[in-house]
C-alpha cells in the first residue's frame, strides 16, 4: 500500500495527509491498496486533502482490515474569490458551518472542506455545500460544485501552454481557406469557487460547409486518459471528446487545455451570387458533465473565439489551384465594366481591385498567384479589400470580437435597366468590351493584352 495506518505495532489518529502525489509502481497485485487501514483498534480521524493519484492508485484502492472503528476523510481545498472584505460562509448539506471568515486584500480565501467520509462499510458525503458571500450587504449563494465553464480559442500557432492563469480576450481568427489552423478548448473550475476539474465530455460542431477537422490532436500528459472522439466530416461534429485524470494541473481558477483540434478551412467564391465571404466557421461546444471535487456539473460555455474563413478570391472554380479555369473565367471578363452587362461574364468577381472595370490591374493580381495553390497565397497576394480589418502580413489575423468582421463581400446585381446590350448581340457580336472569349486565351496573350496588344 501507499499508506498504511495502524498496523499490529500500534494504532494512529488524526493523521493529516495534504497535497501529496500517490504513485502505483511495480507488478500488479491482488493485494494492493492505495489507503490501508486497521488493526483491532479504533483507527479514526485521518485525513487526505488535495491528493492526486497516479499509475492506478485511487481513493477507491482502500483496504480496512481487523476491527474497530477506522475511517478516513477525503477532502478538497475550494478558493472561493470575492471582493477584499467580502465575508464567507460556507455550509456542508446537513447545515453545519465547516468555514466562516473574511476575504483578505488578495481577493481570495481558501477553505480546507471535506466530501465525505469513508468506513469500512460505507460512505458519508458532505457534499454540496452552500457557500455565502455577502459583499456589501449583498448576500450571493452558490452552491459546490458550481459550474465549471469551457472556452474555445481559435490560433493560427498553437503554443505548448497546458494551463494558463488567463486568456486573450475573445477574437475571431480571420484566415484563408486551404490553411491549418486550431481550436483550443479550454476548461476551468467555477470564476468565483475555485477548485481543480478532474474531467468530463465533449461534443464539438462546425458548419461543414466552410472547414474540416484534420485531427484531433493529443493535449499533453496531464489527462490521464481519454478519447479524441469521432469526428464526422459531412455533418460537421465531433462527438466524445473525453478526458479523465486522478492528478489534475492548473487547480485553482485557472485555464486547463483540454482539447485541441485542427482545422482547414474551404470557402467558395459564388461568382453568380458576388458571395465572396469571410464564412463564420460557427464552432459550437455542448459540453456533458464535467466531474469536480465536490461534484459533477454541466459547464457553461464561456464567450470564446469565431473562426472566419476567407477565400482565395482568385480560385473561381473552387478547385483549389490558380489555373487555367479561373483565367477561363476571368478571360470573358476581362474589359468589362462592372454592371454594364447581365453575368456572366462574372465581372462583379473579376474586378478584383475593385474600380469597377475589369482591366490592367485586376489581371495583375490574377497573374501574380497564377499556378499557385490557394494554399500557397497570402493575404499580401489578395486585393485590399477582400483582407480583413486588421490584417498586418500573413495568412491570418486576429480581429477583436467587438469589431465587426466585413460582411460578406457582394456587388450590386445588373438589373435589366442597366443592361446597355440585348442578350442576342452580347451572343452573337462580340462588342469592344468583350474582345475574349471564355477558355480561348493563354497567360501570355493576357500580358500582352496588359500592354495593349
Ligand atoms: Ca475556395
Ligand atoms: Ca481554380
Ligand atoms: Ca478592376
Amino acid at each position: 500500500s501507499n499508506v498504511s495506518i495502524s498496523l499490529e505495532y500500534g494504532h494512529a489518529e488524526n493523521t493529516r495527509f495534504v497535497g501529496n502525489t500517490f504513485v502505483k509502481v511495480g507488478p500488479d497485485r491482488t493485494d494492493y491498496a492505495t489507503i490501508r487501514n486497521g488493526y483491532y483498534q479504533t483507527s479514526i480521524n485521518h485525513y487526505f486533502y488535495d491528493s492526486k493519484f497516479e499509475g492506478g492508485a485511487s481513493y477507491d484502492a482502500y483496504r480496512f482490515v481487523g476491527s474497530g472503528t477506522r475511517d478516513f476523510y477525503v477532502g478538497w481545498t475550494l478558493g472561493v474569490s470575492a471582493a477584499s472584505g467580502s465575508t464567507v460562509t460556507i455550509t456542508d448539506k446537513n447545515g453545519t458551518v465547516a468555514y466562516s471568515g473574511t476575504v483578505p486584500a488578495a481577493g481570495k480565501i481558501e477553505a480546507q472542506l471535506r466530501e465525505y467520509r469513508q468506513l469500512p462499510t460505507s460512505r458519508t458525503y458532505y457534499t454540496p455545500y452552500t457557500v455565502r458571500v455577502t459583499t456589501g450587504g449583498v448576500t450571493t449563494t452558490y452552491t459546490t460544485a458550481a459550474k465549471p465553464e469551457v472556452r474555445l480559442e481559435f490560433t493560427a500557432e498553437p503554443s505548448n501552454t497546458t494551463s494558463t492563469p488567463s486568456l486573450p480576450a475573445a477574437a475571431n481568427l480571420a484566415v484563408l481557406e486551404d490553411r491549418e489552423f486550431w481550436a483550443d478548448v479550454y476548461v476551468r473550475s467555477n470564476a468565483v469557487l475555485n477548485t481543480w476539474v478532474f474531467g468530463g465530455s465533449l461534443n464539438m460542431g462546425f458548419n461543414p460547409a466552410y472547414g474540416r477537422v484534420v485531427a484531433v490532436e493529443p493535449v499533453g500528459e496531464h489527462w490521464q486518459s481519454g478519447s479524441n472522439g469521432t469526428v464526422n466530416n459531412t455533418t460537421g461534429t465531433i462527438t466524445g471528446i473525453t478526458r479523465t485524470t486522478g492528478a489534475p494541473i492548473g487547480g485553482d481558477d485557472e485555464w486547463v487545455l483540454f482539447a485541441r483540434v485542427k482545422f482547414s478551412g474551404k470557402a467558395p467564391v459564388n461568382e453568380a451570387a458576388a458571395q465572396f465571404g469571410p464564412y463564420n466557421m460557427n464552432a459550437s461546444m455542448t459540453p456533458g458533465s464535467f466531474s469536480m471535487p465536490f461534484g459533477s456539473a454541466t459547464p457553461t460555455v464561456a464567450a470564446g473565439d469565431g473562426a472566419y474563413i476567407y477565400p482565395v478570391i482568385y480560385d473561381v472554380d473552387d478547385n483549389g489551384q490558380i489555373l487555367s479555369g479561373d483565367m477561363a473565367v476571368f478571360s470573358a471578363a476581362y474589359r468589362s465594366t462592372v454592371g454594364q452587362l447581365p453575368e456572366p461574364p462574372y465581372t462583379r468577381w473579376a474586378d478584383f481591385d475593385g474600380n469597377g472595370k475589369v482591366l490592367g490591374g485586376d489581371l495583375a493580381l490574377l497573374s501574380a498567384v497564377y499556378r499557385l495553390s490557394t494554399s500557397q497565397v497570402s493575404f499580401e497576394q489578395m486585393p485590399a479589400r477582400y483582407r480583413p480589418p486588421t490584417w498586418v502580413s500573413g495568412w491570418w489575423t486576429r480581429v477583436p470580437a467587438f469589431l465587426p468582421l466585413s460582411e460578406p463581400v457582394s456587388e450590386p446585381v445588373a438589373t435589366s435597366a442597366q443592361v446597355v446590350q440585348s442578350p442576342t448581340t452580347l451572343t452573337g457580336s462580340p462588342t469592344p468590351a468583350i474582345i475574349l472569349g471564355p477558355g480561348q486565351l493563354k497567360l501570355s496573350r493576357l500580358r500582352a493584352a496588359r500592354f495593349g496588344f
